[in-house]
């Protein structure tokens, strides 16, 4: 078989993607019109003609000018609906979507608008495709963190339907040090936890995040390679890594997939598995994010489905229902 029937073929966890960042340019500027909202885009050429980051603050700007055409349930359960088919088609057996409220909120969106939209297409994905799917609610960790205890309140009605909580956002300068009171609340809630971490910024926000934050994931990791006691520890400690490396290119955190570190990481005995981060704005999903990064790093089919067994590992489903991907 091809590499990439192989790749699709694989059953993979896709345990690290931005709903927001699944937003393709023929869903976006269908919602602009849609809901009347202006955007400097008149083509979907025109719109991808400007997916050229400098870093991740350059992308970000252009993911949240995105978001501003999701306003109405609807355009969330269309939205999530999209990329679960998407996904499925993909051979992604279950993926832990990250989603960001407090964009929506802020432009005075009702909290239930957003979630209900998101939540409803989970449910209605799973009953037609058998996708399985769940919520990981992501704080920014630019906004601080008296916004993401607000928020962590804001969301408690949903609790049972939120798998974890994870934060992204702009790392250079908000290290994970300012958010050591926000991730003991979720642990002592009972909470799930990721944190993003080294994607730009130095080991040593990868070092806070693992000793302050104790998440049970980091998001991207990759510069911990610069401190080789932190590997030893996370390599024997377990924690997953969810590493993805097209995103990595796009956003210059790395200068081309052939010098990812990713081989490295595996030769460190660390607990990598491969994501996709942002689907519509890197331009690959899952299972042409293992094709490429197969292809331009040599990876062999065994380090693959051990790469896509991590995965399934790492996931926060209950073990029996993650035995049966394995
Ligand atoms: C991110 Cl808030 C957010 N969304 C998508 N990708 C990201 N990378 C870092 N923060
Ligand atoms: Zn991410």
């Amino acid at each position: 078989t091809s590499l990439r029937r192989f790749c699709r073929e694989l059953p993979k966890a896709e345990l690290h993607v931005h709903l927001e960042g699944c937003l393709e340019p023929g869903l976006l500027l269908d919602l602009a019109r849609r809901n009347e909202v202006d955007v400097p885009w008149r083509t979907e050429d025109e719109l991808r003609a400007a997916y050229r980051f400098r870093d991740l603050a350059s992308f970000l700007d252009l993911y949240f000018a995105g978001c501003r055409v999701l306003r109405k349930r609807q355009d969330f359960y269309d939205l999530t609906t999209a990329h679960l088919d998407r996904a499925h088609q993909d051979g992604v057996a279950h993926t832990e979507l990250f989603f960001g409220p407090q964009t929506f909120t802020e432009q005075g969106i009702a909290l239930e608008t957003v979630l209900d939209g998101v939540l409803d297409a989970i449910a209605d994905a799973g009953e037609r495709t058998g996708i399985s799917a769940s919520l990981l609610v992501s704080a920014h960790r630019h906004r601080g963190e008296d916004e993401a205890f607000a928020l962590l309140d804001s969301v408690l009605p949903w609790a049972d339907r939120v798998a974890g909580f994870g934060m992204g956002g702009a790392e250079t300068g908000n290290p994970p040090e300012k958010f050591v009171r926000y991730y003991a609340e979720l642990r002592r809630q009972g909470f799930r936890t990721c944190v993003h971490a080294g994607e730009e910024g130095p080991a040593a926000y990868v070092r806070q995040a693992f000793e302050l934050l104790a998440p049970d994931r980091i998001d991207h990791g990759i510069t911990i390679l610069d401190d080789p006691g932190l590997v030893r520890e996370i390599a024997a400690a377990g924690t997953p890594l969810t590493v993805c490396p097209v995103s990595n290119v796009r956003l210059r955190a790395v200068p081309s997939l052939r010098e990812h570190p990713l081989p490295r990481m595996l030769d460190a005995g660390l607990n990598v598995s491969l994501h996709s981060d942002d689907p519509a704005y890197f331009e690959s999903g899952l299972a042409d994010t293992f094709a490429t990064t197969a292809h331009d790093l040599g990876l062999d089919r065994p380090t693959l489905t051990a790469l896509a067994r991590n995965g399934v590992r790492s996931s926060f489903l209950p073990p029996t229902a993650r035995h049966a991907l394995l």
